[in-house]
């Protein structure tokens, strides 16, 4: 039995309060999905089964490039953090894994697997980090790393991703994501052909390490740091990655990281139709790489997106195993609030695309009926899942009402008391 951060006599009285009202709810909601042929207890259990990684850097208070204010409580090293994951994952029951960043983490990965599994957390995807200088790292990459014009640069990148897999064999880790920042400011400043395949011949090397059962995950983002160009900038280039490198090799959308206006549905389609779409960091934004929380600012197309992820499911794709991670800056909200509601959003998101009428949706594509097509998925969206999402927590040891018990529980203000406030820290979001 793993041990529980917040006291699971108040969780339990938390829940008995509101039990009634939610076993009413529930039982409502199960009546109209039965008339729409849906058995509730179905959707409830691939819900509870649902699980979304937490980013390590996320329960730290993230920042802007101009300034970061911190928060109280911040967690001074990964077992703060690995300590503030599991109250996330003990009050919503949906992230049973948390992801790490090297080097922030870094750390013996014994006491690291330890301390995790205190808490009954694992190890989701490791991130290596060469977009920014560690201390003591003998050469910079200011100007690159996996594409840089010196070989001595980007030995140490390839050295640097390597270790991050063999932290991760420690740890149980079954993944490796890797982003970089490379890329240009100004035109002429790098050669697009040169830096593409200096970057690919790189990745070959981090690929060759990697186990027989692990993943490879490489991350595109259009643009920052890098404001004229950016070597892995897009899916497409992505794609030419993963198959360049291998079968071991996929795609990882991070929902922030298009241009405005780009249809993010249909690129998981075509990842999912190619067999390599390897996972998504979910988050939301209203220009550009906001970071936001995930479904805040456009909740629809985070249910288009899981459409397309449940038809994947159901239709049973070559390989579909996608990872899902959650990679959000939480800049004036609590962190931890913040990550169990996007969880949350989450597994609504993927709720409410189970309750799609897909065999009506085909035959209203195959009769050309666009209205019906679209109010098909619309219907689905409409329906009000919250009494699956909070029956599942309830049955499976979370809180009903996440945020309420976090703040009942006192949690923030006692670690704010443990833990010195700090002027700033390590809040690089990718
Ligand atoms: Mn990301």
């Amino acid at each position: 039995m793993s041990e529980t951060i917040i006291s699971a006599n108040l969780v339990a009285s938390h829940n008995a309060a509101r039990q009634p009202d939610l076993e009413r709810d529930y039982a409502s909601l199960g009546e109209r999905l039965d008339r729409r042929g849906i058995a509730i207890d179905v959707i409830r259990d691939k819900v509870e089964k649902f699980g979304v990684a937490i980013p390590s850097w996320g329960v730290g208070t993230g920042g802007t490039r101009f300034a970061r204010f911190p928060g109280p409580g911040e967690p001074r090293d990964i077992f703060d953090k690995i300590e503030d994951c599991a109250v996330i994952a003990q009050l919503t029951q949906a992230t049973p894994t948390v992801s790490l960043h090297i080097p922030w983490d870094k750390a013996d990965p014994n006491r690291l697997k330890q301390a995790a599994s205190r808490f009954g957390l694992g190890f989701d995807a490791m991130n290596s980090n060469t977009f920014s200088d560690a201390r003591d790292q003998e050469l910079s990459y200011k100007f690159g790393s996996l594409s840089h014009a010196d070989a001595g640069t980007r030995r140490q990148a390839v050295e640097h991703n390597l270790e991050c897999i063999e932290i991760g064999k420690t740890l149980g880790s079954k993944a490796l994501t890797v982003w970089i920042g490379d890329g240009s400011n100004f035109p002429g400043q790098v050669n697009f052909a040169k830096a593409f395949e200096r970057y690919l011949d790189a990745m070959r090397e981090i690929y060759a390490g990697l186990p027989d059962d692990w993943r490879l995950f490489t991350e595109h983002k259009m643009y920052e740091p890098a404001f004229y160009s950016t070597v892995v900038q897009d899916w497409g280039t992505n794609y030419i990655i993963a198959r360049e490198l291998g079968d071991k090799a996929f795609c990882l959308v991070d929902l922030g990281h298009h241009a405005p206006n780009v249809n993010i549905e249909m690129i998981v389609s075509r990842l999912i139709q190619f067999g390599k779409l390897g996972g998504f960091h979910f988050n939301d934004s209203k220009y550009g790489d906001d970071d936001l929380d995930a479904g805040s600012i456009d909740p629809y197309r985070l249910f288009l997106v899981f459409n397309e992820l449940v038809d994947a499911e159901l239709s049973g794709a070559k390989g579909f195993n996608p990872a899902h991670m959650l990679d959000q800056s939480h800049n004036v909200t609590d962190p931890i609030e913040s990550l169990m509601l996007s969880a949350v959003e989450v597994q609504r998101a993927y709720a409410q695309a189970l309750l799609v009428d897909r065999k009506a949706l085909e035959g209203f594509q195959e009769k050309n009926d666009a209205l019906m097509a679209t109010q098909t998925l619309k219907a689905a969206y409409r329906t009000d899942v919250e009494p699956i999402l909070a029956m599942a927590r309830l049955r499976t040891g979370g809180a009903v009402d996440p945020v309420a018990a976090y703040r009942e529980a006192g949690y923030r203000a006692k670690v704010a008391a443990e833990r010195p406030a700090v002027a700033s820290g390590g809040g690089g979001i990718v």
